[in-house]
């Protein structure tokens, strides 16, 4: 079932506190932003993880726990069809464990591969998957250490080719600053699980360490990857990954200070980040954030510094969200992950009988969403207001749709009716590193 949820606010209010980025439209041939500003293109989903698309613009999203891999068409019109199994993979979905990142070979024309992550009784892995037959999956690279908790995950092709992927520790917080083992890594590989021939160690897949747990890599205009990454209890991160870069994990979390290992350009307290996937639009960097249940958007200067405050979008207006990826089309793809099991009433998550959900958004729904919820202000889940289920309901109904902080908007837009929200507390504001 595909709903149109296209609506508009008027005109949004000045932020306070600075500038807000004006979030580019993607450039490279994509089209122009459509004129839906968002959409649920799917339903009913089971923790969706893997977002990635194949060349003809179908995107794929693979389900953690099951292990199906969905396709969902976009025609020419931008109108995407119901999602369809193309493949399940045997996974031990324990913990945050099971089918994890998805990423589409850069020959996938020629070769009709994709490459997942996952987690199996004794590792997790990459594996090569040939869409155009029944074959099973073709492990790359195995033995890279799995537990319940910290299995990473991210997996994507970087702009120069080699496929990367992200790993945690596992719970063996120490190995990440073991440079033998492949937790608490971010590693660079060919297609065939090869390490790339200019790695840090030309026979290690490792390019970097001393991570905790990394679900998210993207890689900005001028080809620099950034990397997502959950912290303990102090500070989730984002870094900028340089070539056999120590991260500081397990001696640090957030900003040291410490020359021998390098700061995250950006980090957030954990209740309002736990920030997962990541994607650049140019010089933004947009961010999915489960437990902060909100998009973080971060313009990043030429020295790859960010240029401004963070702002928050869409904050509570899904719940917990998981991936995020420039569609073909030139929207933005999210997913929410509030049937992973970490759901909890009492920081605002509630599941509804829709969850989990694919969702598009046009850069501009986002853009305006980070100045309309910047505040952070939660959702209400009082009887007198409108809960998210209910505002859903009526979007089924075609009526309303969801609205933003967790109000409805209901077309045609009435500006004058809409009112600010407070301004949360300092102390929950982002803060970029010090020094
Ligand atoms: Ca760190």
């Amino acid at each position: 079932m595909l709903m149109l949820a296209s609506c508009s606010f008027g005109e949004p209010p000045e932020p306070e506190g600075g500038e807000p980025p004006n979030l580019p439209t993607p450039s490279g041939g994509a089209p122009e932003t459509p004129a839906t500003l968002m959409e649920v293109v799917a339903e009913g989903l089971e923790v969706p993880w893997g977002l990635a698309f194949l060349p003809d613009g179908t995107a794929l999203v693979g389900e953690r726990e099951s292990g199906r891999i969905l396709s969902i068409g976009v025609d020419a019109e931008g109108t995407a069809a119901e999602p369809e199994e193309v493949r399940t993979v045997e996974v031990d979905a324990r913990g945050e464990g099971g089918l994890l990142g998805l990423a589409v070979s850069p020959d996938f024309e020629e070769d009709s591969t994709v490459f997942a992550y996952y987690t199996t009784e004794e590792d997790n892995r990459i594996a090569s998957i040939d869409l155009g037959s029944d074959a099973e999956p073709e492990p790359i690279l195995t033995g890279i250490p799995a537990a319940s908790n910290h299995n990473g995950g991210a997996l994507a092709f970087g702009p120069d080719g080699y496929l990367w992927a992200a790993t945690g520790d596992a719970g063996e917080a120490g190995s990440a600053q073991d440079a033998d083992s492949l937790s608490g890594k971010i590693l660079r590989i060919d297609a065939s699980g090869e390490p790339a021939e200019d790695n840090p160690d030309p026979d290690s897949p490792v390019y970097s360490m001393g991570h905790r747990n990394v679900e998210g890599l993207a890689w900005d205009g001028a080809g620099v990857l950034y990397a997502t990454e959950f912290g303990a209890d102090i500070a989730d991160e984002v870094n900028r990954i340089e070539a056999d870069g120590n991260y500081g994990w397990p001696l640090y979390e957030g900003p040291a200070g410490d020359p021998d290992y390098i700061d995250p350009v950006l980090s957030w307290e954990p209740f309002e980040a736990s920030c997962s996937g990541a994607v650049f639009v140019e010089q933004t960097l947009i961010t999915a954030c489960l437990r902060g249940q909100r998009l973080w958007i971060v313009e990043f200067d030429s020295n790859g510094e960010p240029a401004g405050e963070p702002q928050a979008a869409l904050v509570g207006e899904f719940g917990r969200l998981r991936s995020i990826a420039m569609g073909p089309d030139g929207m933005l793809w999210v997913t929410t992950s509030n049937r992973d099991g970490r759901c909890e009433e009492d920081s605002g998550c509630v599941i509804d009988e829709a969850d989990d959900r694919l969702l598009r958004f046009s850069t501009s729904y986002a853009a305006e969403g980070r100045v309309l919820c910047r505040t952070g202000t939660p959702r209400s889940h009082s009887a007198s207001s409108p809960s998210r289920a209910a505002a859903r309901g009526r979007s089924r109904a075609g009526n309303a749709v969801p609205g933003r902080c967790g109000g409805v908007c209901a077309p045609p837009p009435s500006p004058a009716g809409w009112r600010p929200p407070s301004r949360s507390s300092p102390s929950a504001s982002p803060r970029p590193r010090a020094g």
